[in-house]
């Protein structure tokens, strides 16, 4: 696969990530020590400690933010990667210095890493949601001192999801300086995980969905886009199965508002449908598969769908020619691999 655009557009892969050191390290102190989640063990428990040959290469990979991560997306036709700190980030993490130090530290390595290699890798900004008000202060250092262009939060904090008024600062700080909110998976928290755990499907296979659809749900019936007009939240995998969801969501949320059935259930001034052709943007990671791509272009609009690619946890050659092949018109094509990038990430 080449790079440079020759078939008329450029790759830019939007949920590419990586690892630092003492990241992992505090994942494995934490699960010797038993205070990891069920989620974060079973995850964790795998990357950081399995022998397993995708193991050794996902590790392998993540850690490098130069030549060979460069080698990589060479091989696989990647113009520009939009790096953020590998899920879930320091939100597991029960010290607050810790999670700040190791977030702020990571921010500081992914900059210095953009600038060596400005035209192939664009950061996103890592924050520890256990403190918002730190968060909404790197949110800004992000934007302004270190020239990233998103913000990724890896779905619930240690339970909670970002629909509590105490996050707040987070969205104040996004609307402030203009930036998306990539919404990443991560396990899903104790109060849900057990019988996804007990099938084995806890993880990437299906509970990341579950969990991560969810908390997009939850934003948007309590009413974050009415608050915050101009956020853009994006998720990965496809939309995190919502868009196949829309019919009965909207109609039943109608029919829940009506009843007043639940506190929390307020009217809105939009639809569901209409936030996610408004305010939501999803990308193709690990799912390279042309009917979800055309249906989401479909029910959620071509202007908000964009290619990731999702390494180092799913690189595959044949992904990318699928997606170089879709039954599309070119200028749609164009818009899926790069200029969607480069209008909602502001290149
Ligand atoms: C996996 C998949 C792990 C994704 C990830 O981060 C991740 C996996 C820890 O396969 O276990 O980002 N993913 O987004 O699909
Ligand atoms: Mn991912």
């Amino acid at each position: 696969m080449k790079t440079g655009g020759d078939r008329g557009y450029l790759r830019i892969a939007t949920e590419e990530a990586f690892a630092t050191r003492e990241q992992v390290d505090a994942y494995l102190r934490m699960l010797r020590e038993g205070t990891a989640d069920k989620g974060m063990t079973s995850l964790w428990g795998f990357y950081g400690q399995s022998p397993s040959a995708r193991t050794v290469q996902v590790m392998e990979r993540l850690l490098d933010v130069g030549e060979r991560r460069i080698a990589d997306m060479d091989a696989h036709g990647i113009d520009k990667a939009i790096l953020a700190l590998t899920a879930p980030g320091v939100q597991p993490l029960h010290d607050l210095d810790e999670a700040k130090d190791i977030a702020r530290r990571a921010n500081d390595f992914l900059a210095e890493r953009c600038a060596a290699y400005p035209d192939r890798f664009i950061g996103m900004t890592a924050v520890a949601p256990q403190d918002p008000h730190w968060s909404a202060e790197e949110i800004r250092r992000g934007a302004r001192e270190l020239g990233f262009k998103g913000v990724q939060i890896n779905s619930h904090t240690q339970g909670e999801y970002l629909d509590e008024a105490k996050f707040d600062p987070i969205f104040r700080a996004l609307a402030e300086t203009g930036q998306p909110l990539y919404i990443h998976p991560s396990t899903p928290p104790d109060s849900m995980i057990d019988p996804m755990l007990e099938a084995g499907l806890d993880g990437a296979v299906f509970g990341f969905g579950v969990d991560t659809g969810m908390h997009l749900l939850r934003l948007i019936t309590t009413g974050i886009f009415d608050r915050y007009p101009d956020l853009q939240i994006m998720v990965g995998h496809m939309g995190e199965a919502l868009p196949y969801w829309l019919y009965r969501l909207d109609y039943m949320h109608q029919a829940g508002v009506r009843s007043q059935r639940y506190e929390r259930l307020k009217p809105l001034k939009k639809t569901i449908a209409e936030y996610m052709r408004s305010n939501v943007l999803i990308t193709n990671s690990g799912v390279a598969w042309e009917p979800a791509v055309r249906f989401a272009q479909q029910v959620v609009g071509e202007d908000r769908i964009m290619y990731a690619m999702d390494y180092p946890y799913q690189v595959e050659e044949a992904e990318v020619r699928a997606m170089d092949n879709l039954d599309i018109a070119p200028e749609i094509k164009k818009k899926f691999f790069q200029t969607n990038a480069e209008r909602w990430f502001k290149l």
